[in-house]
């Protein structure tokens, strides 16, 4: 694993004025929890002294300002994309996969378990949604279809399995999972859950993993021992990773490859770097926490959430950071977007 020792981390610190569409008067700004890692990310990262458990995606806001807020999901309105959102949230009382049309904002349900249901993620060819859920005991990967059909799981460990992600020919899932003497490792199985196999494993924890949308390689975050979280790419032919990125988690690829959307940490705010630079770019300085993004299909715009207006919520963002167009107005905690093809 190639580790350089002089990463730089950011280009320049970049809009703090980002021209809020729906949210000019809305923004609530309480405590900031800088040093928060993410909440879902698991296992506990070693980074701070909060407990960020998977239990953790429940967590609440530390904001006091009453958001101002319309009274339904506001869909997309004036924005021009198009496509729809699939995404988690405990709205419903527990933690569920929702989809939203992006056209004309309506939002189905696609599952109903009792159970913790989260981090949905499409199929390129958009029939099918993976997702991660702890209806059997412990968390596992499934699939269903991209209407909420004939859920299947797909594995079967005590470890937990988490937050799939498609290759993009559709025909294998990575995955994280707790297979390691102590961590979790990279994963890559077929789309019917056949031929499980680690892809890449180190004594430090590994999760969320990303395919590159030429299927080369998987990018997926390291949580150190100590210090900043990093961004590191498994090549599928060398059978190696590279250190792509310090104080990052949660990589995104656009989709020409040539960047990487993400989660900075500690500030839990939203990055972009280009591949082969080692400086990156804030998009989203969030007065709270901001995390997970997901390009669009065009790569003009990403998906994320906040909790900028008191809880989680999601947001539609321009590919520069600077407009913003909340998706959800909703007392629950909505997160783990993912933008269909
Ligand atoms: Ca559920
Ligand atoms: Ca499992
Ligand atoms: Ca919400």
């Amino acid at each position: 694993m190639t580790r350089a020792t002089n990463r730089r981390r950011w280009l320049t610190p970049a809009r703090l004025s980002v021209g809020l569409s729906l949210l000019a008067a809305s923004c609530g700004s309480g405590a900031g929890g800088t040093t928060a890692p993410p909440a879902d990310t698991s296992p506990t990262p070693p980074t701070t002294g909060a407990s960020a458990t998977t239990t953790s995606e429940e967590a609440t806001t530390t904001s006091t300002v009453a958001p101002e807020v319309p009274d339904t999901d506001a869909g997309v309105g004036a924005a021009t994309v198009e496509g729809r959102i699939a995404w988690s949230s405990d709205r419903d009382g527990n933690r569920e996969i929702y989809v939203m049309d992006l056209v004309d904002g309506s939002i189905t349900r696609l599952t109903e378990d009792p159970a913790t249901d989260l981090y949905p993620t499409w199929s390129p060819d958009g029939s099918m949604i993976a997702f991660a859920s702890e209806r059997d005991g412990n968390r596992e990967i499934y699939v269903m279809g991209s209407d909420g059909s004939n859920p299947t799981r797909l594995t079967d460990h005590p470890g937990e399995d988490s937050r799939p992600a498609w290759s993009p020919d559709g025909e294998q899932i990575a995955f994280s999972t707790q297979r390691g003497p102590a961590n979790d490792e990279i994963w890559i199985m077929n789309a019917d859950g056949s031929g499980q196999e680690r892809v890449a494993s180190a004594p430090e924890t590994l999760a969320a993993p990303a395919w590159s949308p030429d299927g080369e390689r998987i990018a997926y975050h390291l949580v150190p021992q100590f210090g900043m979280f990093e961004i590191h790419a498994y090549d599928l032919a060398s059978g190696s990773s590279e250190l792509l990125f310090e104080g990052g988690a949660e990589p995104a690829w656009s989709p020409d490859g040539t960047t990487i959307a993400f989660t900075i940490l500690p500030s839990t705010d939203i990055g972009v770097f280009e591949m082969g630079d080692e400086r990156g770019l804030i998009l989203i300085d969030d007065p709270e926490r901001a995390q997970d993004p997901d390009w669009s299909p065009s790569g003009d715009s990403f998906v994320f959430w906040s909790d900028r207006d008191g809880n989680s919520e999601l947001y539609l963002s321009t590919a520069d950071g600077s407009q913003l167009t909340r998706l959800t107005d909703d007392p629950g905690n909505d997160r783990n977007p993912s933008w269909s093809p």
